[in-house]
């Protein structure tokens, strides 16, 4: 049996100080939750240091680590974190050499060679990674187990890539039970409105292909759902354990219209008055109705959908155009509306095919759909996307400083083919002042919303903090351990190596070991 505490780094950095921490999404990490719970089926010892809610402190890693004294350390990470993880790296293999450092996640599954190079870290888990973390963890030579990246000397060796989990259902529940749900009742409430919430998942994958999207490097491309009587099965864990509310991780969970419902009619008969929501983004053709009407009576309260762009042309440009446009995208709002759900919508500027005129059709259509609430973001080429390969290969990234890779950033981190970043950054701000501050539909809404809910008060407390909080451009720096000793990886001179991802296939049996 192995001791094993895996650790999610601080969001002080991406959230803190700063007006982006009026949406700070304090929940509990649903990747680390989900590869342990396998580790504690096959009879590991598993702890959980989240620092995503507190400030990053070196120090208090050391004492955990000293405290615990695990055999293996696991490290989780999304780009913006990819120094903290760096960092973190250090510290472990200061407190003992023999500590076995294996890394997953968003960065380290985009850039598992590069990330090897730049930190101490031994082994990187490519992609799903609930089994194959489980198997190193029983002491299964990395050679050996499919889907992994380690060192060999100075070299580093791959092996074959791991085919996706085809039957979810026999993933033990996701080890909610090693996060305390006090820990989370911080969370922002433009994001939650019953505090402590969890994160799940009744699904994996994608099947469309967003150039600036990254999922698909971790969940692959294709789609597999969980059975409903298994999900209903999860909700009734959370509630157990303390949670009131959920957000679904799902990138599309609308897309089967008929298992969503069922779904959603085996939450209804567990009467656990859970309130959830899905604001991951859901994908406007998959409006419908009477799944809408399902949703709010099985307790669900928002929905978010990605409408990215106000521009036919640009949707199809950049790989979701064909099935979703903007027609569609106004009729989702107004069926979503219609059954009694709150509306949400994602915009990004600076798309791939964006120019000025485009940016103008987006911030025109964010204004006119009768959302009740809008965030627009500068559309960042982040690692495991097609964007960030083709940009690469074009010589077009200017900046390898993953602390840059910030939504928020000043940086100038690639060039755009027709824009200019100041331009992009300028038109940001106008989105927000034309669709937001001085919209009068918008406001109009959000106030009878906060009057209809007894949210006002919220919105009241959040605008002021808005108001009188740092830009969010002024982020707050990490006080790094050791940022001298991170080993170094000349991204100039050897440039990433464009990231494969799978693609699910029909599979007879389910793959549970390489
Ligand atoms: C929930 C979520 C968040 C949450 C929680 C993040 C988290 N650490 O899980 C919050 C709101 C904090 C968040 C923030 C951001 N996110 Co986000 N997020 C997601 C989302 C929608 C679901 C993640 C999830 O829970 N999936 C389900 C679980 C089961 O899968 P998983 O997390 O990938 O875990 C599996 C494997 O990756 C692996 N694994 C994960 N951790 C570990 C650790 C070890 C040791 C091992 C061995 C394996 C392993 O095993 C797990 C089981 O198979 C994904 C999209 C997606 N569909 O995955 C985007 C995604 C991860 N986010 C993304 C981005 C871009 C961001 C932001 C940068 C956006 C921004 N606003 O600036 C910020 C980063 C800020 C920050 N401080 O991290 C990108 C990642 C791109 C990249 N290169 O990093 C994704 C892929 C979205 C996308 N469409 O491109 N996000
Ligand atoms: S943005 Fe959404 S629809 Fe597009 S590829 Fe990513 S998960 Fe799929």
């Amino acid at each position: 049996m192995a001791s094993i505490l895996l650790i999610n780094p601080s969001y002080e950095p991406s959230y803190g100080g700063s007006r982006a921490s009026i949406v700070n999404p304090i929940m509990p990490t649903l990747g680390l939750a989900t590869i342990a719970a396998v580790a504690i089926e096959r009879g590991h010892k598993v702890e959980i240091l989240d620092l995503s809610w507190r400030p990053y402190n070196p120090a208090m890693v050391f004492e955990r680590l000293k405290k615990t004294k695990p055999d293996i350390v696991g490290l989780t990470g999304t780009t913006p974190l990819m120094n903290q993880v760096r960092d973190i790296s250090v510290i472990v293999k200061d407190v003992s050499k023999d500590i076995l450092l294996i890394a997953g996640g968003a960065h380290p599954s985009a850039l598992p060679e590069e990330t090897l190079r730049e930190s101490l870290i031994d082994i990187i888990c490519v992609g799903e990674a609930d089994y194959s973390f489980s198997d190193l963890c029983d002491g299964a030579h990395p050679s050996a187990v499919n889907g992994i990246y380690y060192r060999d000397g100075e070299n580093v060796l791959s092996t074959d890539l791991r085919l996706p989990i085809n039957n979810l259902d026999d993933l033990p529940l996701p080890a909610w039970e090693l996060y305390n749900p006090e820990d989370y009742r911080k969370i922002s409430r433009l994001l939650c409105k019953a505090p402590p919430l969890t994160m799940a998942e009744f699904s994996r994958g994608c099947v469309f292909t967003c150039d600036f999207c990254a999922s698909k490097i971790t969940l692959a491309k294709g789609y597999r759902k969980k059975s409903p009587k298994r999900c209903a099965e999860e909700v009734t864990k959370m509630k157990t354990l303390g949670f009131n509310e959920f957000m679904l991780a799902d990138d599309i969970f609308t897309s089967n219209q008929n298992w969503a419902v069922e779904v959603c009619e085996e939450i209804l008969k567990k009467d656990l008055k859970m309130a959830w929501s899905c604001t991951n983004g859901i994908r406007v053709e998959s409006a419908d109705d009477n799944l809408f009407n399902a949703m709010h009576k099985a307790g669900c309260y928002r929905v978010s959908f990605g409408f990215e762009s106000g521009n036919d042309k640009v949707l199809e440009m950049f790989g979701k155009g064909g099935r979703a446009n903007i027609e569609q995208g106004k009729s989702a709002v107004i069926k979503a509306r219609k059954a009694g759900l709150d509306t949400s919508g994602f915009f990004l500027l600076g798309l791939s095919p964006d120019t000025e005129d485009t940016m103008k059709d987006t911030i025109n259509y964010a204004r006119a759909l009768p959302l009740d609430m809008i965030k627009f973001g500068i559309t960042i080429a982040f690692p495991g996307t097609k964007m960030f390969n083709d940009y690469v290969r074009n010589h077009l990234i200017r900046s390898y400083n993953w602390d840059d890779y910030f939504i928020y950033t000043d940086e100038p981190l690639f060039a755009h083919k027709n824009l200019t970043y100041k331009t992009i950054k300028k038109y940001t701000e106008l989105a927000y002042r034309r669709a937001i501050l001085t919209n009068p539909g918008f406001i109009l809404r959000r106030i009878i919303r906060g009057i209809r809910t007894n949210e006002f008060f919220w919105d009241v407390f959040y605008g002021i903090k808005f108001f009188f909080m740092p830009s969010v451009t002024e982020k707050v720096d990490s006080n790094y351990h050791s940022a001298d000793r991170w080993p170094q990886h000349d991204f100039e001179t050897f440039p990433p190596k464009p990231a494969k991802y799978q693609t699910v296939r029909k599979q007879k049996t389910t793959v549970k070991a390489a």
